[in-house]
């Protein structure tokens, strides 16, 4: 059984200490353990008060996840049996909060009589992230104590709240920088006299908005806002309203376990979970050891002051590391320092940020010309345009002058990471580091392995990406990495759409609807039509005739929303995109020139063609090693390309359909463009075994089954 909790008395008062590392869940083991705790305190006459805390460094970060989708254990008491018991001693309760309470860890503190929390502390309802609602009473409880408005604000964001605002809300009754048991111990001797308060009892909260709408108006608009798509919001919000509405306790916490069960058994539920797993799976890598020691990375320093290089500054100032960026051009430095601050000027105004936060992170920004200058730094960045031979001779310079010890990382997109390590006389720190753009706001950071990157660097790198509170995700060195090979195809299947008869604005709205955060047109408009074209006519090589209709469009001056103009119109200060019928015309002229007959598409078959072919492109990625499991490539694309986290990721969405299904829509999409739809061997493969997809071959098992080369990589991309 995993987990226990440790039973110790002091001045009189049980000590009851969960300990379930690292994060203390309310695993099968916890939950026996505190019952028989409880009972023992019950039972001794010298005890006078219940103190319970959570060994280590989290208080209780809730139920077990890895328990949900599995049989329950009958022999076990359930979280509500637990609450139960806690919630009906006779003596006085009081929750040490030493760490994260979250999810079950606050219901269970809410089933204490008094909270008592370390500073360092921090609560939440974040069962939402997981497809899921607070069904432990905390839908009943914390309505009651903050107010059903502040409360559906908790739950529908998931956010933490630090100790002391949950102090200010009522959340908390004192906090303390001292020993938090101590403090307990002191607490409960000065409310000796006061009858126990259970927060069950407290209902004027709820009964000063019973029969106003607002709050459940307001509840709405903010789920519509924040969780698009998602199941779970809109059942917290129904349980609140019957935590306002229902006539009692008890009957409100019915509800709640019926909408709880409703979550459970929806699909988004096993898709969220997947992705907090696959999340904390990606930063480990299969044949780095866990040992591994990480570098201190103490400064950083950044090449290049443009939109990725100051993004990537930002990060490392936000999360307290002193970062230098040098560029070769001062107006470069001065305009990209501005668009730093002026970005900290924006987080202030809007309440994000206050401004002695504003001047310890702006505090930590330093710049200058010279490469001197960032000699000591630990790591460096380079983030200069997409060039190669100006990556390396950046390279060059980097390696004669920073340090001996210090990694090099290079932001590529796609460019050859050994390439750069080949002109350094350190290729085993070197490594690529792929931000997203807005570098400061996207969350996954893609780590590009090098042929001979040392595994300490490997291992430094996905910890820093940690501390900048990014989702990292290794890649091998291949063209594309993970994510912008696999986008290959989706938006050749978007373009192909087009030419056969499909709209720009059908194709968007049906991957819109299925969940994308913007379709592929959208998001042409957005980057700029005019950059493939530009590149294509100065390399004077022919547009595939994919790119037909995107060249034709800038030939018209459609580059985008940087002219108004390209797949949709845009009025001036407006990024709202409006259908441009003037173009059809031209689809129509070049679909016919092309020898393609248009027709009518469904959207069905445009969420499938591109959707698959996400996953077929992923499916070779993984059996060819360059991406370590599946649920890495769903991290790349939940956090990096606004898939839907409510499917899990194109690879999870793909086992949840069933690889048989897919593999048989491939099939039928092959018949028209065999080409493009070469299946991955592994589809097949998995879809006659009933299989799913999961872990890569291991190094060893792809020499005997597949020949692993870059070349062929480069062929398919
Ligand atoms: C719930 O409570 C439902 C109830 O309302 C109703 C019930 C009836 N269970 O994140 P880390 C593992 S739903 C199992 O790297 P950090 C995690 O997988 C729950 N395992 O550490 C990882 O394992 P590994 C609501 C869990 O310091 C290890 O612990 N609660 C759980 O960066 C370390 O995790 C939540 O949603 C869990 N609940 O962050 C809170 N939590 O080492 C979820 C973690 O094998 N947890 N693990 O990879 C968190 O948000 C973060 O883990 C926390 C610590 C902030 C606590």
């Amino acid at each position: 059984m995993k987990g226990q909790c440790l039973y110790s008395v002091k001045d009189g008062f049980a000590i009851l200490e969960v300990d379930n590392p690292p994060v203390n869940p309310l695993s099968e083991g916890v939950r026996v353990g505190i019952v028989d705790c409880l009972e023992k305190a019950q039972a001794d006459s010298n005890i006078h008060g219940i103190i319970l805390t959570g060994k280590g460094r989290s208080f209780i970060a809730g139920a077990d996840i890895s328990e949900f989708g599995k049989p329950p254990n009958e022999e076990i008491p359930t979280i509500h049996a637990v609450l139960e018991k806690l919630e009906s001693s006779e003596k006085p309760v009081v929750a040490a909060i030493n760490g994260s309470a979250l999810g079950g860890g606050l219901e269970t503190a809410l089933c204490c009589n008094y909270r008592v929390s370390s500073s360092k502390g921090f609560v939440g309802l974040p069962e939402v992230n997981l497809g899921l609602l607070p069904g432990a009473g905390g839908t009943q409880r914390l309505p009651r104590i903050i107010g059903p408005s502040e409360a559906l604000k908790m739950m529908l964001t998931g956010k933490h709240v630090p100790a002391k605002k949950a102090e200010e809300m009522g959340i908390i009754d004192k906090i303390t920088d001292a020993d938090v048991i101590e403090e307990s111990i002191k607490f409960l001797h000065d409310k000796k006299n006061d009858p126990l308060p259970k927060v069950r009892d407290l209902n004027s909260k709820l009964n000063d908005v019973s029969g106003d709408e607002k709050v459940i108006v307001e509840a709405r608009a903010l789920a519509a806002k924040i969780r698009k798509g998602q199941f779970a919001p809109n059942k917290i919000i129904q349980c609140v309203d019957a935590a306002i509405n229902a006539d009692s306790f008890d009957e409100g916490m019915k509800k709640e376990q019926e909408f709880f069960i409703e979550c459970l058994l929806n699909p988004q539920r096993e898709a969220m979970i997947h992705i907090f797993f696959s999340e904390r799976a990606a930063s480990k890598i299969q044949d780095v050891p866990k040992e591994t020691e990480i570098m201190p990375i103490k400064k950083a320093a950044i090449i290049g002051s443009g939109t990725m290089g100051g993004g990537i500054a930002m990060c490392f100032a936000n999360a307290g590391i002193p970062v230098h960026i040098i560029d070769q051009d001062e107006n470069n430095l001065e305009r990209g320092v501005a668009v730093i601050k002026d970005n900290y000027d924006f987080m202030m105004n809007k309440g994000r940020i206050d401004e002695n936060q504003k001047d310890a992170v702006m505090g930590l920004i330093t710049s200058g010309l010279e490469y001197d200058e960032i000699a000591d730094a630990d790591i460096v960045i380079e983030a200069v345009y997409e060039n190669l031979d100006l990556k390396k001779e950046i390279f060059k310079k980097l390696d004669e002058v920073v340090k001996k010890d210090a990694i090099l990382a290079s932001n590529t997109s796609g460019l050859d990471i050994d390439a750069l390590a080949k002109v350094t006389n350190r290729p085993e720190m070197v490594v690529g580091t792929h931000f997203f753009s807005p570098a400061n706001i996207m969350r996954l950071l893609e780590v590009v392995r090098a042929e001979k990157t040392s595994d300490q660097v490997l291992a430094t790198i996905m910890s820093v990406g940690k501390k900048l509170k990014k989702a990292p995700v290794v890649s091998l060195n291949a063209p594309g990495f993970i994510g912008n090979r696999m986008l290959f195809g989706y938006t050749t299947q978007a373009n192909k759409l087009l030419l056969e008869g499909a709209l720009p604005h059908q194709i968007d709205s049906a991957l819109e609807n299925f969940g994308m955060s913007m379709g592929p047109f959208r998001m042409m408009d957005l980057v700029g039509l005019d950059l493939g074209w530009r590149a294509r006519k100065l390399s004077k090589t022919n547009p595939p005739v994919t790119a037909l209709i995107n060249d034709a469009l800038c030939e018209q001056d459609r580059f985008g929303q940087k002219t108004n103009k390209g797949f949709y119109n845009y009025k001036e200060g407006s990024r709202a995109p409006h259908p441009a019928p003037e173009n059809e015309k031209l689809y129509e002229k070049v679909s016919e020139d092309n020898g393609y007959k248009r027709r009518e598409i469904s959207d069905t078959e445009i969420v499938d063609r591109c959707i698959l072919a996400l996953v077929n492109e992923g499916a070779k990625i993984l059996q060819e090693g360059v991406s370590q499991r599946s649920g890495d490539m769903d991290v790349v694309y939940i956090n990096g390309y606004g898939f839907p986290i409510w499917r899990g990721g194109p690879m999870q969405y793909a086992n949840m359909e069933g690889l048989e299904k897919v593999s048989n829509k491939i099939d039928e999409f092959a018949k028209n463009d065999p080409d493009f739809w070469s299946k991955a061997e592994i589809i097949e493969q998995l879809s006659k075994e009933n299989g799913r997809f999961g872990e890569a071959p291991t190094k060893e098992e792809r020499k005997e089954k597949l020949s692993f080369n870059q070349t062929s990589v480069a062929k398919n991309f």
